[in-house]
């Protein structure tokens, strides 16, 4: 627990924080940081929320979701850094440059990805927690700062999120205790999930169909993967973060190992970012890392160079390869 203490001591030798996590916001980096601003309010700190990326329209609920900014100001005023849910310095985008320029300022580093590169000058990264918002609460107990219930309405997105609704293996009894906390605050689950899940517009739903439709599996038909072009985005005038959670369809396939979302980078020809899910005990953050990604066992990312037929191509074939490995015992 010496991480979380070197945390609370750099953030009580500065005074103005900029708060940042990755490109393609979801759940638990939106929450997490909403909930990180807090706490750094309530230990008399400034503090503002700048990403790369806007916040998805289906996550603009979140209390004070609309305070976080996308403007970037080279001469910005701060002392340090707070960088949440991020595994490389790389994945915060356009915010990577300002932070990479000002040396002289702290990078405080929160993190439960396995494959954080520990960019920080303070690194606390605990790959058993579940989400970036399970160490946010632990700061909150640890510096006795009170929550708020929007507070806890974040911290309680942000850890539902990433626990695919407590049904992936980073659930554990902790998760399970913490969001009984957080719904002490007053929150009604059913709610909050409705909220979450059931907000879809009917484009929504077309677009799932339209990938769902591309669906293949392999031979052996433990490997089931989906793409997403942009010929497709641009037809239903969908934005490309409407596709999160369309790789668990894939995944949720009976003696799928391995499930794949490759999709067309919409500014970047060129470009696909590929999400990785896996059932059982492929680690798909071994494939994602081979092609400069990462992220956790059972859910990755990674964006490849390529057409789209190259990459799915490769990508495919590097999991043939470790599960091949996997059968053989090596
Ligand atoms: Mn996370």
């Amino acid at each position: 627990m010496n991480e979380i203490k070197e945390v609370i001591g750099a953030i009580n030798r500065c005074r103005r924080f900029l708060i940042t996590a990755h490109i393609n916001l979801e759940g638990d980096s939106i929450g997490s940081q909403l909930a990180i601003r807090e706490l750094l309010n309530a230990m008399g700190k400034t503090a503002f929320i700048i990403d790369s990326d806007p916040v998805p329209a289906h996550y603009k609920f979140l209390p004070k979701a609309n305070e976080i900014s996308n403007k970037i100001d080279k001469k910005m005023d701060y002392d340090a850094a707070v960088v949440v849910d991020c595994p490389t310095l790389k994945r915060t985008g356009k915010v990577a440059e300002l932070i990479s320029k000002n040396k002289n300022k702290v990078v405080i580093n929160i993190d439960h990805h396995v494959s954080n590169e520990r960019f920080g000058d303070v690194n606390w990264v605990d790959p058993n927690a579940s989400s970036a918002g399970e160490l946010v609460f632990k700061l909150f107990k640890e510096t006795g700062k009170r929550l708020t219930k929007e507070t806890a309405l974040n911290l309680y997105i942000a850890i539902l999120t990433d626990t695919g609704s407590f049904n992936y293996d980073n659930t554990s009894s902790l998760t399970h205790e913490i969001a009984g906390e957080l719904l002490g605050y007053g929150l009604e689950p059913a709610a909050v999930s409705e909220s979450v899940y059931e907000r879809r517009s009917i484009g929504d739903i077309k677009l799932l169909g339209l990938v769902l439709s591309t669906i293949k599996l392999n031979n052996r038909g433990d490997v089931a993967y989906l793409e997403l072009t942009n010929d497709v985005l641009k037809k239903t005038g969908a934005d490309a973060a409407k596709s999160e959670g369309f790789v668990n369809y894939a995944r949720s396939i009976d003696k799928v190992k391995v499930a794949v979302l490759f999709r067309e980078e919409p500014k970047e020809g060129g470009r696909i970012h590929v999400s990785l899910r896996s059932k059982g005990s492929v680690d798909v953050n071994r494939i994602a890392s081979s092609f400069g990604g990462g992220g956790h066992a059972r859910a990755s990312g990674c964006v490849v160079e390529g057409t789209l037929v190259e990459v799915e191509k490769s990508v495919l074939s590097k999991i043939e390869e470790r599960l091949r490995g996997r059968h053989t015992g090596r």
